[in-house]
């Protein structure tokens, strides 16, 4: 079947760092990579065996580096540590105790700074708190909160004493705190009075409420007073006020060494059917996956304050705002609110402010501040950042180079990252100071990474060819299993392959060994035999001057298979037109082919998007279909964008 899917206007275009940024970084060079990837899956367990010792703190030595029975893997076999006490009580004690860990800004502008030495206080205490409310080794305890130090803080305080935290992203409604508190059995709730959301009150604790009317499992809840709403309600015996508790603390608490496969979390992520699935990362493999990508994709010195704009609710919250980062004793930016709140240049006068250096961010949040226009950034020094991080989906090349020309100055590398709540950590990306960047494509392989593509029948393709991106090799940080689903896990991702882990993402490897994630396998089209995918159509969209974003899906075909759909919203002040829909169909037939053309280019105000920026393309493949939508609406950002498309 002859493969069309390269987009000739975005392959061949290599951005190297500048020498400056190579002299200082961690890996300088593409030869350094290549050994040290090398070294890093010709003996693996020799490799890790030397990260772990090198960038972790071991309470007990581990006797086996692996011990892999498929799809199940032991990493650092009878190893015991302290997951806290390596991302905070470590720091302390040394030059780093009053270096900022936490600069929380929350959205009407409040500030708090905490330490290094103050966070370890803050933890310890918290800690205290959950044990005298009965919380011990194993047990779960779930956190429903704004961004906030207090938020990082029930994280780490929950490692500490080895219990098992889920954060649930703080935009979910009652019914899904009460499916994932339910499915856990968690004991213990950690919530706010609210949080700021786009000036507006997010009334958490009311959610709480309703949610655990019908959770039999929890007996206390913990209420930070965040916003200091009169009207909340609290229960006498189950309810009590975190500042309330914490006061009564002693802010001395002995970390206790646990066995490195000791449960950490379980973070719930869609899978493509069914109810959300209770991925489970455990200890010492998750840290050190985390901590080592963070010093090296990142680059992180002691003089950076590095700033993620994901929700702890989300997998980059837990691996690049709380673990990895503080593992490694950086400067740590939160921030509780909207993008543009109280205008749309809220997070640039943030960098500017705070003199932020390394910014990790979404694709859809780059082409929203694209969509609003330069002048708001212009108005902003952005002189202190030297890099850009992208994270979520495929970066279309477009946006990639306004990242890198508008916000980046031209000067800082950008490090495309590409994972999974999955894989605990990051996987493919080029190390900033090594390797040269190919706008959209995530790059090359981490160290112990060994991405594959293979096409149905188990068959790596040629390069250039499109197939199914796999892992060959398991790895530390890697997911042990959905919680309390063996099957699941089983089938979901070791039975397509059998005894590999096959992700769900479609790619495609170029000649220089780069890799092209195409989205998800459900995203890609076949028109008459030929492979499409929805992203490389929507990149070539983007890449007409008048598209402000674009979401491309299926549509069942008599003839061709599937026909495509594309969903555009325009830049400010363009006329949705019959001409403009006729120049985008051609624009897409010259970009990719005149296979991809469009046969329906509808214009909509805005995309349906999850509240974690993803597009919610089943919803759109039922607008597109005409279709009675069968998919839950509840994690959708906003309601009316549904309504207004399917009139338009
Ligand atoms: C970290 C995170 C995972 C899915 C993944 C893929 C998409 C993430 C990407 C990317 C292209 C990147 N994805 N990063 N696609 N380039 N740099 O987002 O985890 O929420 O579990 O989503 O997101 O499709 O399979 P998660």
């Amino acid at each position: 079947m002859p493969n069309k899917t390269t987009s000739s206007a975005s392959l061949g275009e290599k951005v190297s760092p500048s020498s400056e940024f190579k002299k200082q970084a961690t890996v300088k060079s593409m030869a350094e990579y290549k050994r040290l990837y090398a070294e890093s899956v010709s003996d693996p367990e020799k490799f890790w065996n030397a990260q772990a010792k090198e960038l972790l703190f071991w309470r007990k030595p581990w006797k086996q580096t692996l011990e892999w029975k498929e799809p199940q893997a032991k990493w650092f076999v009878g190893g015991k540590l302290n997951v806290c006490e390596n991302c905070v009580d470590r720091h302390v004690g040394t030059p780093r105790e009053n270096k900022a860990a936490l600069i929380f800004e929350g959205e009407p502008g409040d500030q708090q700074t905490l330490t290094y030495k103050q966070l370890h206080v803050e933890v310890c205490k918290f800690a205290n708190v959950l044990e005298s409310r009965g919380i011990k080794k194993g047990d779960r305890i779930a956190i429903y909160m704004p961004m906030t130090c207090e938020a990082v803080v029930a994280m780490l305080a929950s490692a500490r004493i080895g219990a098992i935290h889920t954060v649930i992203f703080g935009g979910f409604s009652s019914e899904s705190i009460k499916d994932r508190v339910n499915d856990c059995q968690a004991k213990l709730v950690v919530t706010a009075d609210g949080g700021w959301r786009r000036g507006s009150v997010v009334d958490l604790k009311m959610h709480v409420n309703r949610a655990i009317q019908d959770c039999p499992t929890v007996e206390t809840v913990v209420v930070v007073k965040r916003i200091g709403n009169t009207r909340v309600s609290m229960k006498t015996g189950r309810d009590y006020w975190y500042h309330t508790v914490m006061e009564g603390a002693s802010h001395k608490h002995t970390a206790k060494a646990f066995d490195a496969e000791t449960p950490l979390f379980i973070l719930y992520t869609s899978g493509s059917t069914g109810k959300p699935k209770g991925v489970l990362h455990t200890s010492g493999g998750y840290l050190l996956g985390t901590t080592m990508t963070s010093k090296y994709v990142f680059d992180l010195k002691d003089s950076d304050t590095y700033w993620c704009t994901a929700d702890i609710g989300w997998i980059t919250g837990h691996s690049y705002v709380t673990y990895g980062i503080l593992s490694n004793g950086a400067t740590n930016l939160i921030y509780e609110g909207a993008p543009n709140y109280p205008d749309v240049n809220r997070f640039w006068d943030i960098v500017e402010r705070h003199r932020v250096t390394i910014f990790y961010t979404a694709p859809t949040a780059i082409r929203a501040f694209m969509k609003w226009g330069d002048h708001h950034v212009k108005k902003h020094d952005l002189s202190s950042l030297r890099l850009l991080g992208s994270v979520g989906e495929p970066i279309n090349p477009e946006a990639w180079k306004w990242y890198y020309k508008t916000i980046g100055g031209g000067r800082c590398p950008i490090v495309d990252t590409w994972w999974q709540t999955e894989t605990g950590a990051i996987m493919i990306t080029t190390l900033p100071g090594a390797a040269y960047s190919k706008p959209g494509s995530a790059g090359l392989p981490f160290f112990g990474v060994v991405p594959k593509v293979f096409n149905d029948a188990g068959e790596e393709v040629k390069k250039g060819e499109s197939g199914k991106l796999v892992l060959t090799q398991p790895w530390p940080s890697m997911l042990r299993g959905l919680y309390g689903d063996r099957k699941r896990y089983k089938e979901t991702y070791w039975s397509e392959y059998k005894g590999i882990y096959f992700c769900g993402d479609g790619c495609r490897q170029d000649k220089d060994g780069y890799f092209w994630i195409v989205g998800r396998i459900d995203d890609v089209l076949n028109v008459s035999g030929h492979r499409i995918g929805t992203a490389e159509v929507e990149s070539a969209l983007v890449s007409h001057g008048a598209v402000a974003e674009s979401a491309v899906v299926g549509r069942p075909h008599e003839l061709k298979g599937s026909a495509v759909v594309c969903f555009v919203t325009l830049k400010e002040g363009v006329e949705p037109t019959d001409e403009l829909r006729r120049e985008l169909r051609e624009h897409v037939g010259e970009e990719i082919g005149a296979i991809a053309k469009p046969d329906e280019v509808r214009f909509a105000p805005a995309l349906p998007k999850t509240r974690s920026g993803k597009i919610m393309r089943r919803l759109l493949k039922d607008i597109a279909a005409g279709r009675e939508i069968a998919q839950d609406t509840t994690t959708l950002e906003d309601l009316n964008v549904v309504k207004a498309l399917q009139k338009g």
